[in-house]
């Protein structure tokens, strides 16, 4: 019998039922001492002539939510999952997996080598392993296929998508759905199982469902195109393929196989570490974790310009009673048009259906004044970017509200500090910097000032989560986090114009290295005019090179706004795929040419490494500074914000592979190349370097 170190399985008896209770907080992961644990369960109810049935049932929030993803770096401890799991399979009695709150990865497996299982009409199914860079490695891929069809299955492992209840149970990996009291149930579930005789039906003695031979190439392409450069959903494909033509136990040996082959691989290494990290981000520096949050009911947005509108949508979204405040009823009634225009879009696309719009609209209420503020909790100020303007929206709401509303900034880049000066209570004023369209991005960029108080960091950081945003909390520094790295590319980008290379070269560079767009397609997507006044806001702080570096300027002069007006850094005919324009070259040469600079052939090393290690440096003196308090903060805001591939784990998980000393060496190259003032190494990464450290240690 296997040794259990810790008890977070034990068992209990119910007449001929045995329930076998799993209790590891917070997620019921596959611990070793749950496998011993519940191995031993198995066991003992194999042992015993008087228990006809077993149930295996979770304690807290979730049935089990897969392997213990800490456990990963360490070599794998006997009893493994897929010991539990055959003996699970191998029994010679049946055992009914009830489910609820989330059976993933090798929670479902576990349950998928159980003759029966019933569910919580809340419960969801899925095998997640795929995100984290990985692919099942006990089961899921040779049991789920059998058991709800190999099509269905593709797209779950392949994926990594949840189904509910309802769904699992019309595909056939759930037997009986239930609503009340699932420990109660489930027993009643297996004592009727016992009365039928109890029979044990296993998922490895079904036979593979025919499928359509046209379905794993058609996957494969709309994975590589979905998944740009990760190898496991393309892998997930060569399993279901081989699995369909090689019997049971050996397509089993070859999963674990490839699992333990992924959970070495760099792909898997930094998609778990921004798994930690994402979790880490919501634990704010310097917060104890028992610091309640401010209870948030109803919220209020100042500003129904774009910003505003994408913000409220958000809010109403996650059940929020939210007042849009602006200057005039005009402004107001369009927002109102935009928002429910919005939402028309998604009941086309089958996301929302028009009850679910009209019970978010009904939440929506408008004003113009800041009289009728009394029962708002938090409020988040949209308008124009600029301090004076919203010092005045500051003063306004400070007179109308009470002490404990906290007033939250959407501010891109203005001081946070100077607002909080503007109100009697500055212990209330935070930042929560929404990323445009404010309703579709993930990233969440909160501020704290140097006064704000810590539970207002708990409150937008716990309603970050609540309207389904990634929050990362930031402290003061021009741009905050993303946009101040996005500018030290953004300029690279343009000096590598000037220097010889092309719109379509760097764009190629940058996307071939994963970004989901090039920057100068996403600039003629964002519109030139836009560039060009956000160039303009920041003229006066820009080096003397900068300043001449007026391609944008020149750009938008001509009329090329981009998309919009069909010509940008590319042409656009009527299909919006960019061209190449060579009277883009042309008026590149002649910008060269006044600005003095020779042509010269530019490698996509050179762009590359411009691109990135530019960024990497400004990331390591935010971390010098205090604006972002771990490396980590840096990678979430990046793969969530700015499309930073996440197989590649962000920017300081990448420099860490690449090795601090050479990204060093790098940048010693491109500030003799192009300018110390743009590449001298941070003192962070001159430290790390010389002790051949990384940013992660
Ligand atoms: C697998 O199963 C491989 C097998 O096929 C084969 C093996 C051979 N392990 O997300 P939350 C922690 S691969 C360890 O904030 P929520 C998490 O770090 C696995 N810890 O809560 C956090 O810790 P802390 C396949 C885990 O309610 C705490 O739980 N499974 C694991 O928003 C709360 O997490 C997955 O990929 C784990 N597996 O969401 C599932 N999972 O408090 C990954 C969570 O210290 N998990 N923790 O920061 C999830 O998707 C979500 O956590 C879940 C809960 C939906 C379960």
């Amino acid at each position: 019998m296997s040794q259990v170190s810790e008890q977070t399985v034990h068992v209990e008896r119910h007449g001929a039922v045995l329930v076998a209770v799993i209790d590891n907080p917070p997620v019921n992961a596959l611990s070793h001492s749950v496998r011993a644990g519940l191995l031993d369960a198995v066991e003992r109810f194999e042992r015993d002539d008087a228990s006809k049935a077993m149930v295996i049932l979770c304690a807290g929030r979730t049935f089990i939510a897969g392997a213990d993803i800490r456990e990963f770096n360490k070599p794998p401890q006997e009893p493994r999952l897929g010991t539990l799991i055959d003996r699970l399979d191998a029994c010679a009695k049946p055992i009914v997996a009830a489910i609820h709150g989330t059976a993933l990865g090798g929670g479902l497996e576990v349950g998928l080598a159980c003759s029966y299982r019933v569910a919580l009409d809340s419960a969801r199914f899925g095998l997640p392993e795929v995100k984290l860079g990985l692919l099942p490695g006990s089961g899921g891929t040779v049991r789920l296929p059998r058991l709800i069809g190999v099509e269905h299955a593709l797209t779950m492992i392949s994926e990594g998508g949840q189904i509910g209840s309802q769904e699992a149970r019309e595909k056939g990996l759930v037997d009986t759905v239930i609503s009340g009291d699932l420990k109660a149930e489930a027993i009643a579930f297996a004592r009727k199982v016992i009365a039928e005789g109890a029979r044990v039906r296993r998922t490895s003695d079904l036979p593979v469902p025919p499928f359509d031979a046209g379905l794993l190439a058609t996957k494969r392409t709309e994975l590589a195109k979905r998944y740009k450069g990760r190898q496991a959903p393309q892998i997930a494909v060569d399993l279901i393929e081989k699995m369909a033509s090689t019997p049971f136990r050996e397509a089993a040996q070859e999963e674990y196989r490839v699992c333990r082959e992924l959970i070495g691989s760099n792909q898997s290494k930094a998609l778990r570490h921004l798994f930690a990290a994402e979790r880490e981000a919501a634990k704010i520096d310097g917060v104890p974790a028992d610091v309640k949050p401010r209870d948030v009911n109803k919220v209020a947005v100042v500003g129904p310009g774009v910003m505003g509108r994408g913000i409220a949508i958000c809010l109403l979204n996650a059940g929020l009673p939210t007042t849009l405040i602006g200057r005039t009823e005009e402004s107001l009634a369009k927002a109102i048009a935009a928002i429910r225009k919005t939402y028309e879009g998604n009941v086309k696309r089958g996301t929302l259906t028009p009850d679910e719009v009209e019970s978010r609209m009904s939440r929506l209420s408008t004003t113009t004044g800041y009289d009728d503020l009394r029962d708002i909790d938090l409020v988040i100020e949209a308008v124009t970017e600029d301090l004076e303007v919203k010092k005045a929206v500051f003063a306004k709401l400070d007179a109308a509200l009470n002490e404990r509303v906290i007033i939250a900034t959407n501010t891109s880049f203005l001081d946070i500090e100077a607002l909080a000066d503007s109100v009697s209570n500055p212990e209330n004023v935070a930042g929560m910097h929404f990323f445009n369209p404010a309703n579709i991005m993930k990233l969440l960029e909160n501020v704290r000032s140097s006064r704000t108080a810590p539970d207002v960091l708990a409150t937008i950081t716990s309603l970050g989560k609540r309207i389904g945003k990634v929050p990362v909390m930031v402290g003061r520094s021009e741009g905050f986090v993303a946009n101040r790295m996005l500018s030290k590319r953004s300029r690279e980008a343009q000096f590598l114009l000037e220097d010889g290379a092309t719109p379509q070269q760097v764009d190629k560079v940058l996307s071939g290295f994963g970004f989901p767009i090039g920057p100068f397609a996403l600039a003629d997507l964002a519109g030139m005019d836009v560039m060009a006044a956000a160039r303009a806001a920041r003229f006066a702080r820009m080096t003397p090179r900068e300043q001449q570096c007026d391609i944008v300027d020149k750009l938008a002069a001509a009329g090329r706004l981009g998309q919009k007006s069909g010509a940008g850094y590319y042409l656009y005919g009527d299909d919006r795929k960019p061209q190449p324009d060579p009277a883009v070259n042309e008026l590149l040469a002649q910008h060269r040419q006044a600005r003095g600079f020779s042509h010269r052939d530019v490698t996509d090393q050179e762009i590359l490494e411009r691109c990135l290690y530019a960024m990497i440096n400004e990331a390591a003196k935010i971390l010098e500074e205090g604006a972002a308090a771990r490396p980590g903060d840096i990678d979430v805001i990046w793969t969530n914000g700015f499309g930073w591939p996440p197989h590649l784990g962000g920017p300081m998980f990448h420099a860490d592979q690449i090795g601090l000393p050479r990204i060093k060496e790098a940048l010693d190259r491109y500030s003799a190349l192009v300018g110390e003032e743009y590449f001298k190494p941070a003192g962070l990464i001159e430290r790390l370097a010389a002790e051949d450290r990384g940013f992660y240690g």
